[in-house]
């Protein structure tokens, strides 16, 4: 008898984003994008690492949808670039640029996977930065326009769209701790940005519903914030934490208003109206889970012995995060369904002599997510499914190629594609869980 709460429609996948694997960069028409400035200019990666090759997904594309099916994956979460299919953000629209994503989305549902679409993955075309970038009230405008072309022109095909991939980390990483592109330090400007994000995800929202019924929605990086000890400061830090990461994004999202409390940057200017639009009713969340936050006045935060494990990006192993986050999000908020549209752990992945790429750390982080996610699931939390992140090895933004976080290994220099073991077992598992829900489903 199979005890999972994985129902038979469950979307069972694994994502990736435009810039992390497409290269082609520069190629047929695309316009240059906020990170391709960012990463080409010097000391801003590790290594002066671009995403001007990547995984060269973008010429290999047949290749790379056999593999997605060869995983018995469902589901496909990928993002558009911006400037390949508008290079300028406004005005003209790149022709191959929308072949290209015709060609993906008709080659995964010849395959029988049905594809999940962001539209924002961080890659915003420079032409906008140019007039202002995200602090522009005028990009929320072009965005809308962007969002209701592609759902006019593919919203009959797929199972999803997303607005905005992680805006805490487009606005804040990007504009108050200068990590990530366009690499600003200004807690007033990161705000704004913020509200921008989500206005533009409002007015996208608004104007996709004219044109589609596909499920609408945005994605979100959340975690459980922990206090270290039982002190007050500590736990007023928690407190202080989520409000900053979560609540920023969650309150105007589901509840119409930011939080009352401090954070780490001001509140945002508004235009009466911002909050209606930021609110309208959305159709999923989807939640991008990796580590729990250990909060604490002193420093250093963590407390060693309470660590579980790392990854090779210095982020805690902690699975019961996931059911702690999914079951304290459904008590505070009338939650839309959710997906689990991140998930993965970054290793330091070799090949061995046998050829192949042992990853035994990654298979115990997938099983043991999977876990804690259905128990939430039991628990009447709904989630309607898992995207591993990532499908392959790809640009890792700051980072460079330097962490490795796909099912399948890329040799950079050779292009190989080989499946890791995590990837055989996520395909074994699929499988099995797919078939028990089928059974119980039959038995009902
Ligand atoms: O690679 C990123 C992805 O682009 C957004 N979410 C987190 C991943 C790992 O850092």
């Amino acid at each position: 008898m199979n005890k999972s709460q994985f129902p038979v429609d469950f979307a069972w996948g694994a994502a990736t984003s435009a810039y992390q694997v497409e290269g082609a960069a520069f190629a047929d028409g695309k316009g240059p994008s906020i990170w391709d400035s960012f990463s080409h200019t010097p000391g801003k990666t590790d290594g002066g690492d671009h995403g001007d090759i990547a995984c060269d997904h973008y010429h290999r594309l047949e290749t790379d949808l056999d593999l997605i099916a060869e995983l018995g994956l469902n589901a496909y979460r990928f993002s558009i670039s911006w400037p390949r299919v508008q290079p300028d953000g406004k005005g003209k629209w790149n022709q191959s640029g929308l072949d290209f994503y015709d060609r993906l989305i008709d080659g995964l549902l010849k395959r029988g996977i049905a594809p999940h679409v962001t539209l924002y993955h961080w890659d915003l075309p420079q032409a906008l930065q140019d007039d202002g970038g995200w602090n522009n009230r005028a990009t929320c405008y072009r965005f809308a326009e962007y969002a209701c072309k592609l759902a006019e022109h593919f919203g009959d095909r797929v199972a999803a769209i997303a607005t905005h991939n992680e805006p805490f980390v487009a606005s804040m990483l990007g504009n108050l701790f200068g990590i990530h592109a366009p690499g600003n330090n200004d807690p007033q400007l990161a705000s704004q940005v913020a509200h921008h994000l989500l206005l533009s995800h409002g007015l996208a929202v608004q104007s996709m519903r004219k044109v589609t019924q596909v499920p609408l929605g945005i994605v979100l990086n959340l975690s459980p914030c922990t206090a270290a000890t039982a002190s007050l400061g500590d736990q007023q830090d928690a407190k202080r934490r989520f409000d900053f990461v979560g609540r920023f994004f969650l309150d105007p999202l589901l509840r119409g208003a930011y939080p009352e409390s401090e954070l780490l940057v001001p509140l945002p200017q508004m235009e009466a109206g911002d909050l209606e639009l930021i609110r309208l009713p959305i159709d999923f969340l989807g939640i991008n889970y990796y580590f729990r936050e250990w909060c604490s006045t002193d420093t250093p935060p963590i407390p060693a012995p309470c660590l579980q494990g790392v990854s090779e990006m210095g982020w805690e192993v902690y699975p019961e995060g996931l059911y702690e986050l999914l079951t304290q999000l459904e008590r505070d908020y009338e939650l839309p369904p959710v997906y689990i549209s991140e998930n993965g752990m970054a290793c330091a992945d070799t090949v061995s002599a046998d050829g192949a790429i042992h990853d035994p750390r990654r298979i115990a982080y997938i099983e043991q997510h999977l876990d804690a996610l259905s128990r939430a699931m039991g628990e009447g939390v709904s989630v309607r499914g898992y995207f591993h992140w990532s499908l392959m090895d790809n640009f890792e933004w700051a980072k460079g190629y330097s962490m490795r976080f796909g099912l399948i290994h890329i040799d950079y220099q050779t292009q190989q594609r080989t499946f890791k073991d995590s990837a055989l077992w996520y395909r074994d598992y699929i499988q099995r869980e797919r078939f028990g829900a089928k059974q119980k489903e039959a038995m009902l």
